[in-house]
């Protein structure tokens, strides 16, 4: 009797359980992902990675449906991860529809995956990413991330993309909105939505006018564009995908290898991050040790500077490696 494939194989091998599984590890932080992922990390990197984001109600579940439509009609595979999302990704079924398939789940082209916030511990940018190397793995030609724009686990989550996609939408504070929470710096495409709305057009006008003025200062050699689409129409949704493959092709081969570098970097900070705050406050007693300093009157920053002080000697010498002490 063959023996039985191990999960790693069966990813490779187009299973899609295997998909399922592997981010259900991912999700509950077991370490039976990290073996995986070593495994798997050399089939990593064939896909296009795009980060949806933009306000709720903006219409971003809605428009990666449409993505999704349209890169199937293309013959491309699309795995989709809707992370907290606000409106379920009822999406699935309208998807189903409109491909006019019998059964959405036999079409091996497209997977689709929510994960909350509330269940990943923390690890939120950890999951997603982890979520986005297995669909990348099994070998979807595209994946789609859409992630509320708020905090900062949810920036993490959608600047691990190649390219990221802001949605907005005409009304409520809008424009200036989106100046003011940051979508406009991550937003390598910017698509107003729900053009059939007045408003938007002004909407697209303004966008325009604040990408020019921060390009121009900062002297960028991409400019994104604003691109207006109704996706609850199924309208201008061949602009966006433009727009995107556009900003693909102007990275070249060398800009997207150093995207993803420093995107692989930022990983690696936060795993360290995360695994150094689980190892400090399990059995060395710094909690029983940081209570005991308070309760004898000791100030928080003296506390923290103490401890701080005290694990930073550990580390490696700087001579010999780059590693700083944290003053
Ligand atoms: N008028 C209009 N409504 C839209 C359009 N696209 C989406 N919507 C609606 O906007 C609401 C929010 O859409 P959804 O995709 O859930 O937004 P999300 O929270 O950004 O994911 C839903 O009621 C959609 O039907 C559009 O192009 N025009
Ligand atoms: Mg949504």
């Amino acid at each position: 009797m063959e023996p039985k494939p191990n999960i790693v194989e069966r990813l490779l091998g187009g299973d899609r359980r295997a998909v399922a599984r592997l981010i259900s590890w991912a999700e509950a932080g077991d370490p039976r992902f990290a073996r995986a992922l070593s495994m798997f990390y050399g089939h990593i990197g064939r896909t296009h990675r795009v980060g949806v984001t933009g306000p709720p109600g903006a219409g971003k579940s809605t428009l990666v449906n449409e993505l999704a439509i349209a890169h199937r009609a293309a013959d491309r595979t699309v795995g989709i991860l809707a992370v907290d999302p606000s409106s379920p990704f009822t999406g699935g079924a309208l998807l189903g529809d409109r491909i006019r398939m019998e059964d959405r789940t036999t079409d091996s082209g497209v997977f689709i995956r929510s994960m909350a916030s509330r269940d990943s511990h923390g690890g939120l940018a950890r999951a997603a990413v982890d979520a986005c190397d297995v669909m990348d793995a099994y070998g979807f030609d595209e994946v789609i991330v859409e992630t509320v724009g708020v905090g900062q686990a949810e920036y993490d989550v959608v600047s691990a993309a190649d390219t990221v996609l802001v949605v907005l939408c005409p009304g409520a504070g809008d424009g200036i909105q989106a100046m003011k929470s940051g979508l406009l710096e991550v937003a390598d495409v910017l698509a107003v939505n729900k053009a059939d709305q007045p408003g938007a057009d002004r909407l697209a006008t303004d966008l325009e006018e604040a990408v020019e003025l921060r390009h121009a200062s900062r002297d960028a050699d991409w400019t994104p564009p604003v691109v207006s689409c109704s996706a609850g129409r199924a309208e201008g949704i061949d602009r966006v995908l433009d727009a995107v493959a556009a900003h693909r092709a102007h990275m070249g081969t060398d800009g997207l290898e150093a995207r993803r570098a420093r995107m692989r970097e930022g990983q690696v900070r936060r795993l360290v991050h995360e695994g150094l705050e689980a190892e400090l406050w399990q059995g060395h007693g710094l909690a029983e040790r940081a209570a005991a300093a308070l309760d004898s009157g000791a100030a928080p920053y003296d506390v923290a500077g103490e401890i701080l002080a005290d694990v930073t000697r550990r580390l490696p010498d700087p001579g010999t490696n780059r590693t700083e002490p944290v003053s």
